[in-house]
């Protein structure tokens, strides 16, 4: 968060707070968890993963304390552009972006942030977008809390919302929170491209449902180029996406009680034209036996793999450009504009509900 001395204008915000008259204008962010986070049921989708003939197991399992800070150092990697990019994209062409928003949405939206984490992209639109009230979404709810009082201070009348919830299965937000003016919803980070275009279809649909009283979605979306660039972004010299994808395993030893050695399995990401994304996996160096105990709830069991086999961790979908924005018109959206780099490596694109 901020650290008030090095910035100026903070301080000036402050500062002019203190000489208000007669309030005291410091709201307080309001918290939801919706589906509470069930680690039984989490134990048995992944244990059913594991048990599945071509064993799969979500993304979504990467997440604890330690991917998360992972993810964090991958997006500092030469070879990691998406983040880089979007950002790049995001600040260079600012004004334009959310004059595109805005002529959607009118002025003052409520903003939802779909998997807000740090808050920290939202948070650079403020002052141009001035959301009414800012909706922070993520899958669990202690993770926004530290992000939005640190928000509540510098921004201290704003209205500020965390929701807890898992919306890679289902998007709806409590009543209250963006049904009462027009929403932009904002979808950073090329995320949609964990998502089956079939899947994809469906979370824009709800995210179109939320903002459908006028207003826009403002979503990044990775783009197809060269396979080299998009390899070398997925299997990086320095190890760090082997290390966040073999985390996987550590965090299914803890929520199973499995007995995964992180030594007997590499790391593999390779490019898959036919379906074009990035596909990551975990290939068994040499024949293994796992077995996982009643831990977290799911039945003890046990899974033999071959020398060579292969645990599917993560799908990344890169998108042409028409292509994404065919799927947002399929979504229920009208008019898309698109903003991308020099390069054409990356696209944010404003959709109208
Ligand atoms: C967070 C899903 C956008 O697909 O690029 C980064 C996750 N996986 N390196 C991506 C990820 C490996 C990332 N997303």
């Amino acid at each position: 968060m901020g650290v008030a001395g090095a910035n100026p204008a903070l301080d000036h915000r402050i500062a002019r707070r203190g000489t208000m008259t007669g309030t005291n204008t410091m709201k307080t962010p309001q918290f939801f968890q919706l589906d509470s986070l069930d680690m039984r049921r989490l134990a048995e989708e992944a244990a059913a993963g594991l048990l599945a003939p071509g064993a799969a197991v979500s993304p979504k399992f990467f997440y604890d304390a330690l991917g998360s800070r992972l993810f964090d150092a991958i997006t500092a990697l030469d070879e990691y552009y998406p983040t880089r990019v979007e950002t790049s994209i995001l600040a260079a062409q600012q004004a334009a972006v959310v004059d595109a928003v805005l002529s959607c949405s009118g002025p003052r939206p409520v903003l939802v942030d779909l998997g807000a984490g740090s808050c920290a992209k939202a948070a650079r639109l403020f002052r141009s977008l001035h959301p009414r009230r800012y909706v922070a979404v993520d899958i669990s709810v202690d993770f926004l809390r530290e992000a939005l009082e640190g928000l509540q201070r510098e921004h201290p009348a704003l209205e500020l919302a965390g929701v807890g919830q898992d919306f890679s299965a289902r998007l709806a937000l409590p009543p209250g929170l963006a049904d009462d003016a027009p929403a932009v919803v904002f979808y950073p980070g090329s995320s949609i491209g964990n998502f089956a275009p079939a899947d994809a279809l469906r979370l824009l649909g709800e995210a179109r449902a939320l903002c459908a009283k006028g207003g826009a979605l403002l979503i990044g979306a990775d783009l197809v180029k060269p396979v080299a660039v998009l390899e070398a972004a997925y299997d990086d010299p320095l190890g760090v996406t082997a290390a966040f994808n073999l985390n996987l395993l550590r965090r299914l030893n803890a929520l199973l009680g499995a007995d995964f050695d992180l030594r007997q399995w590499r790391h593999v990401a390779l490019f898959d034209e036919r379906h074009s994304r990035i596909e990551m996996h975990l290939e068994a160096r040499r024949a293994v036996q796992v077995r996982w105990g009643s831990a977290g709830g799911a039945t003890a069991s046990k899974r033999a793999f071959a020398a060579g086999e292969r645990i599917h961790t993560e799908n990344s979908y890169k998108w042409r450009p028409e292509a994404f924005e065919a799927l947002l018109r399929e979504a229920g959206f009208s008019t898309v504009r698109r903003f991308t780099d020099p390069q054409g490596w990356f696209g944010v694109f404003v959709a109208r509900a």
